[in-house]
C-alpha cells in the first residue's frame, strides 16, 4: 500500500495534462486498477479478525487519499486552463465595434419638428399615404380640370385612388374628424411625377400644420414660422415671405429660406440664393366649408414644410437624392447614434 501511495505521488506530479490525470484515475481507482485490485486480491480467509480490520482500514484510508489527491490534481487543471484563457486576453486590443442602427436626417429632423410643435400645443397626427382624390384636390379646390393639377402630377392606382402629392391632404380629413377649434401638424412622404435633380424627389417628405380657431390672422402666422425655424436651427435665419398662389388659401405666400449650403450667393441646390421651405396661408373659406366648419365663425392658417429640404439645410446636404439613396454612410454622417 506504501509503494502503491508512493507511485500515486510520483505519476500525479510527473502528469502535464487533465487528460494524464484522469488515466491515473483509470490506473488506480479504476475496474482494474491498481487499488481494485489490491482490494479484491486480498486474501481474508488467511487473515485474523485483527489483521482484517487494519487492513480494510489502511485500503479505505488509502482510497480516500488517492480520491483526494486525484480531485486536487484535476481541479487545479481546470483552473490553471483558465488562467491560461485570462493570459491570452488582451485588454488593450481595439474591441470588435458592433454596428449600431442610426436614425435617418429626415427622421431626425421629424422628430425635431414634432417636439417643437408639441411644445407650442399642436397635435401629431399621420394621415394615409394612399389617398382618395377629394381629399388631396377637390376638397382644396383643385377640380379635376384645374390647371394646379398639372404642378402636382402623381401616381395612380387601379382603384382611382392616388399616392398623396402633398400632406394638405390631411387639412379637410382632420377638420371633418375633429371640427374646430384645432391645433395639428402632419409630417408624412408624399409622392410626384416629378423630374429629380438636386432639390425635386419623386419620393419627398412634407410637415402640414393646420390651425383653425376664432380671429387667426397672417400675423400669427408668422409669428408661427419664425418660432420653428428658429429653434429648428437654434439661430437666426434669414427667410423672406412673397405671395405664393395655392387655390386652398386665401391670401398665400411663399416663405423661403435664405440657402444656408451657400449662404444665399447661389449654388445648383437653391439656384437663387433661396430656397423655397415653407409655403403657407389663411385657409381658404371653400376648405373650411369642406371641413364642416363655419368660416363666418372661424378662420385658420395651414403651412407646408418641405420636410426633406429643411434635413437637406439642418445637415448640410447638397444633393436630395443621398436621402433616399439607401447607403448607410449617408446615416452614420448625419445622425447621432441611437
Ligand atoms: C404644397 O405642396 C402645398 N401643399 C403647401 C401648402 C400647404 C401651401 C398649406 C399652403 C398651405 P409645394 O408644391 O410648393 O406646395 O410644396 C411644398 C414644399 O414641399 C416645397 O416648398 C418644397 O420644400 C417641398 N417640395 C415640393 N416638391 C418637392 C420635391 N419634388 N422634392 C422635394 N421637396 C419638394
Amino acid at each position: 500500500m506504501q509503494e502503491i501511495k508512493e507511485r500515486l505521488v510520483q505519476d500525479l506530479k510527473s502528469a502535464t495534462t487533465a487528460e494524464q490525470v484522469e488515466q491515473i484515475r483509470v490506473d488506480y481507482l479504476g475496474r482494474k486498477g491498481s487499488i481494485t485490485t489490491l482490494a479484491k486480491s486480498a486474501d481474508f480467509s488467511k487473515m485474523s479478525v485483527e489483521e482484517k480490520k487494519s487492513f480494510g482500514q489502511r485500503l479505505n484510508e488509502l482510497k480516500n487519499f488517492a480520491t483526494a489527491e486525484i480531485s486536487a490534481a484535476v481541479e487545479a487543471f481546470k483552473a490553471s486552463a483558465i488562467r491560461r484563457k485570462t493570459n491570452d486576453l488582451d485588454l488593450t486590443a481595439p474591441g470588435k465595434g458592433r454596428r449600431l442602427g442610426a436614425l435617418h436626417p429626415i427622421t431626425l429632423t421629424q422628430m425635431e419638428l414634432e417636439d417643437v410643435f408639441q411644445g407650442m400645443g399642436f397635435s401629431v397626427l399621420y394621415g394615409p399615404e394612399v389617398e382618395s382624390e377629394y381629399f388631396c384636390f377637390e376638397a382644396l379646390n383643385i377640380p379635376g380640370d384645374h390647371p394646379a393639377r398639372d404642378m402636382q402630377d402623381t401616381f395612380w392606382l387601379k382603384n382611382q385612388l392616388i399616392l398623396r402629392t402633398h400632406t394638405s391632404a390631411n387639412q379637410v380629413r382632420t377638420l371633418q374628424r375633429f371640427g374646430a377649434p384645432i391645433r395639428a401638424i402632419f409630417p408624412g412622404r408624399c409622392f410626384r411625377y416629378e423630374a429629380v435633380d438636386p432639390s425635386h424627389e419623386n419620393t419627398f417628405y412634407q410637415c402640414e400644420g393646420l390651425v383653425v380657431d376664432k380671429n387667426i390672422s397672417v400675423a400669427n402666422l408668422i409669428a408661427t414660422m419664425k418660432t420653428i425655424l428658429s429653434q429648428v436651427f437654434k439661430r437666426d435665419v434669414k427667410v423672406r415671405l412673397r405671395p405664393g398662389y395655392f387655390p386652398f388659401v386665401e391670401p398665400g405666400f411663399e416663405l423661403d429660406l435664405n440657402c444656408l449650403l451657400c449662404g444665399g450667393k447661389g449654388c445648383p441646390t437653391c439656384g437663387d440664393g433661396w430656397i423655397e421651405l415653407i409655403p403657407c396661408g389663411l385657409i381658404h373659406p371653400e376648405v373650411l366649408r369642406h371641413g364642416g366648419i363655419d368660416p363666418k365663425e372661424y378662420s385658420g392658417f395651414a403651412f407646408g414644410v418641405g420636410l426633406t429640404r429643411l434635413a437637406m439645410m439642418k445637415f448640410g446636404i447638397k444633393d436630395i437624392r443621398y436621402l433616399n439613396c439607401g447607403d448607410l454612410r449617408v446615416n452614420e454622417q448625419f445622425t447621432t447614434l441611437v
